[in-house]
C-alpha cells in the first residue's frame, strides 16, 4: 500500500530531486539559489559549509545544495554526492585564470561513482560582465564533449538579473522528464484523449498523437493498452 501511494505521489510530480550546486568562490552559485527561491538578488558573504533550500519548478521539487568553493572546502564536495540526481557547476566567466583548476574539479567530480548517474548543468555566470567568456568557449576549454557517461549542457546566465538560470533549469526538467521509467501524469492524459479519439473512430488523430509519443501497446482481455512513457 506504501509502495502504490509513493508510486501515485511520483507520478503527480511531488517527489524531491537531489541536485548540488558546485564551482570555485565567488562564481555565484549562493546568488543564483536565492535566485531561485525569491526571484531577487540578495547580499551573499563567501559559504563556508553549505546552503540548502526546495526549489520548486513545474511542480517538480529540488532539494538544491550550494556548496563552498573556496579551496579549503572544495574536499568535502564528495561528502554530498550521495543520490544527486543533478550537478550544477557554475562557472564565473571572467575568470579565465581559474578555468583550468574548474575544469580539474569538474572532471574530478563526474568519476566519483556516487554521481555515475548524475547529469550535468554548467552555468557560464556572469554574462553582464565585460570580458566573459562565451558559453561556447567555455564548452571548449572545458572540453564538454569529450563527457559521454551524462547527460550535459551549459547554459549562458546572468544571476544578477536572472537572465539564462531558467532555461537551465528547463533542461534539468526536461532531462528528468527523459529519465523517467514511471509513465508521467501527461501521459495517462494522452491516454484517455486516444481512447476518446479511437472511440469516436478519428484515425488519423489518433496516428498523430501516437507518432509523437514513445508507448508500449498490448492486448488484455480483447482490449487494447496504451502504456505511455
Ligand atoms: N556582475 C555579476 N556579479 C555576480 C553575478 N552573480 C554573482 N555575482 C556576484 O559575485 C559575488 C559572489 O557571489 P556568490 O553567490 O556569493 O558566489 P559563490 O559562488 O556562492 O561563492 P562561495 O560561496 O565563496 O563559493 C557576489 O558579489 C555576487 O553579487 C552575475 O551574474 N554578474
Ligand atoms: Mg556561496
Amino acid at each position: 500500500m506504501g509502495l502504490l501511494i509513493s508510486k501515485l505521489w511520483s507520478m503527480f510530480g511531488n517527489e524531491e530531486h537531489k541536485l548540488v550546486m558546485v564551482g570555485l568562490d565567488n562564481a555565484g552559485k549562493t546568488t543564483i539559489l536565492y535566485q531561485f527561491l525569491m526571484n531577487e538578488v540578495v547580499h551573499t558573504s563567501p559559504t563556508i559549509g553549505s546552503n540548502v533550500e526546495e526549489v520548486v519548478w513545474r511542480n517538480i521539487h529540488f532539494l538544491v545544495w550550494d556548496l563552498g568553493g573556496q579551496q579549503s572546502l572544495r574536499a568535502a564536495w564528495s561528502t554530498y554526492y550521495t543520490n544527486t540526481e543533478f550537478i550544477i557547476m557554475v562557472i564565473d566567466s571572467t575568470d579565465r585564470e581559474r578555468l583550468a583548476v574548474t575544469r580539474e574539479e569538474l572532471y574530478r567530480m563526474l568519476q566519483h561513482e556516487d554521481l555515475s548517474k548524475a547529469s550535468l548543468l554548467v552555468y557560464a555566470n556572469k554574462q553582464d560582465l565585460k570580458g566573459s567568456l562565451s558559453a561556447a568557449e567555455i564548452s571548449r576549454q572545458l572540453d564538454l564533449t569529450s563527457i559521454k557517461k551524462h547527460q550535459w549542457h551549459i547554459q549562458a546566465c546572468c544571476a544578477l538579473t536572472g537572465e539564462g538560470l531558467y532555461q537551465g533549469l528547463e533542461w534539468i526538467y526536461k532531462t528528468k522528464r527523459k529519465k523517467r521509467k514511471t509513465p508521467v501524469f501527461p501521459g495517462i492524459c494522452e491516454k484517455y484523449v486516444l481512447c476518446f479519439f479511437i472511440m469516436r473512430r478519428n484515425i488519423h488523430k489518433c496516428l498523430e498523437i501516437l507518432q509523437t509519443k514513445k508507448f508500449i501497446l498490448y492486448e488484455k482481455q480483447n482490449k487494447l493498452f496504451f502504456f505511455f512513457f
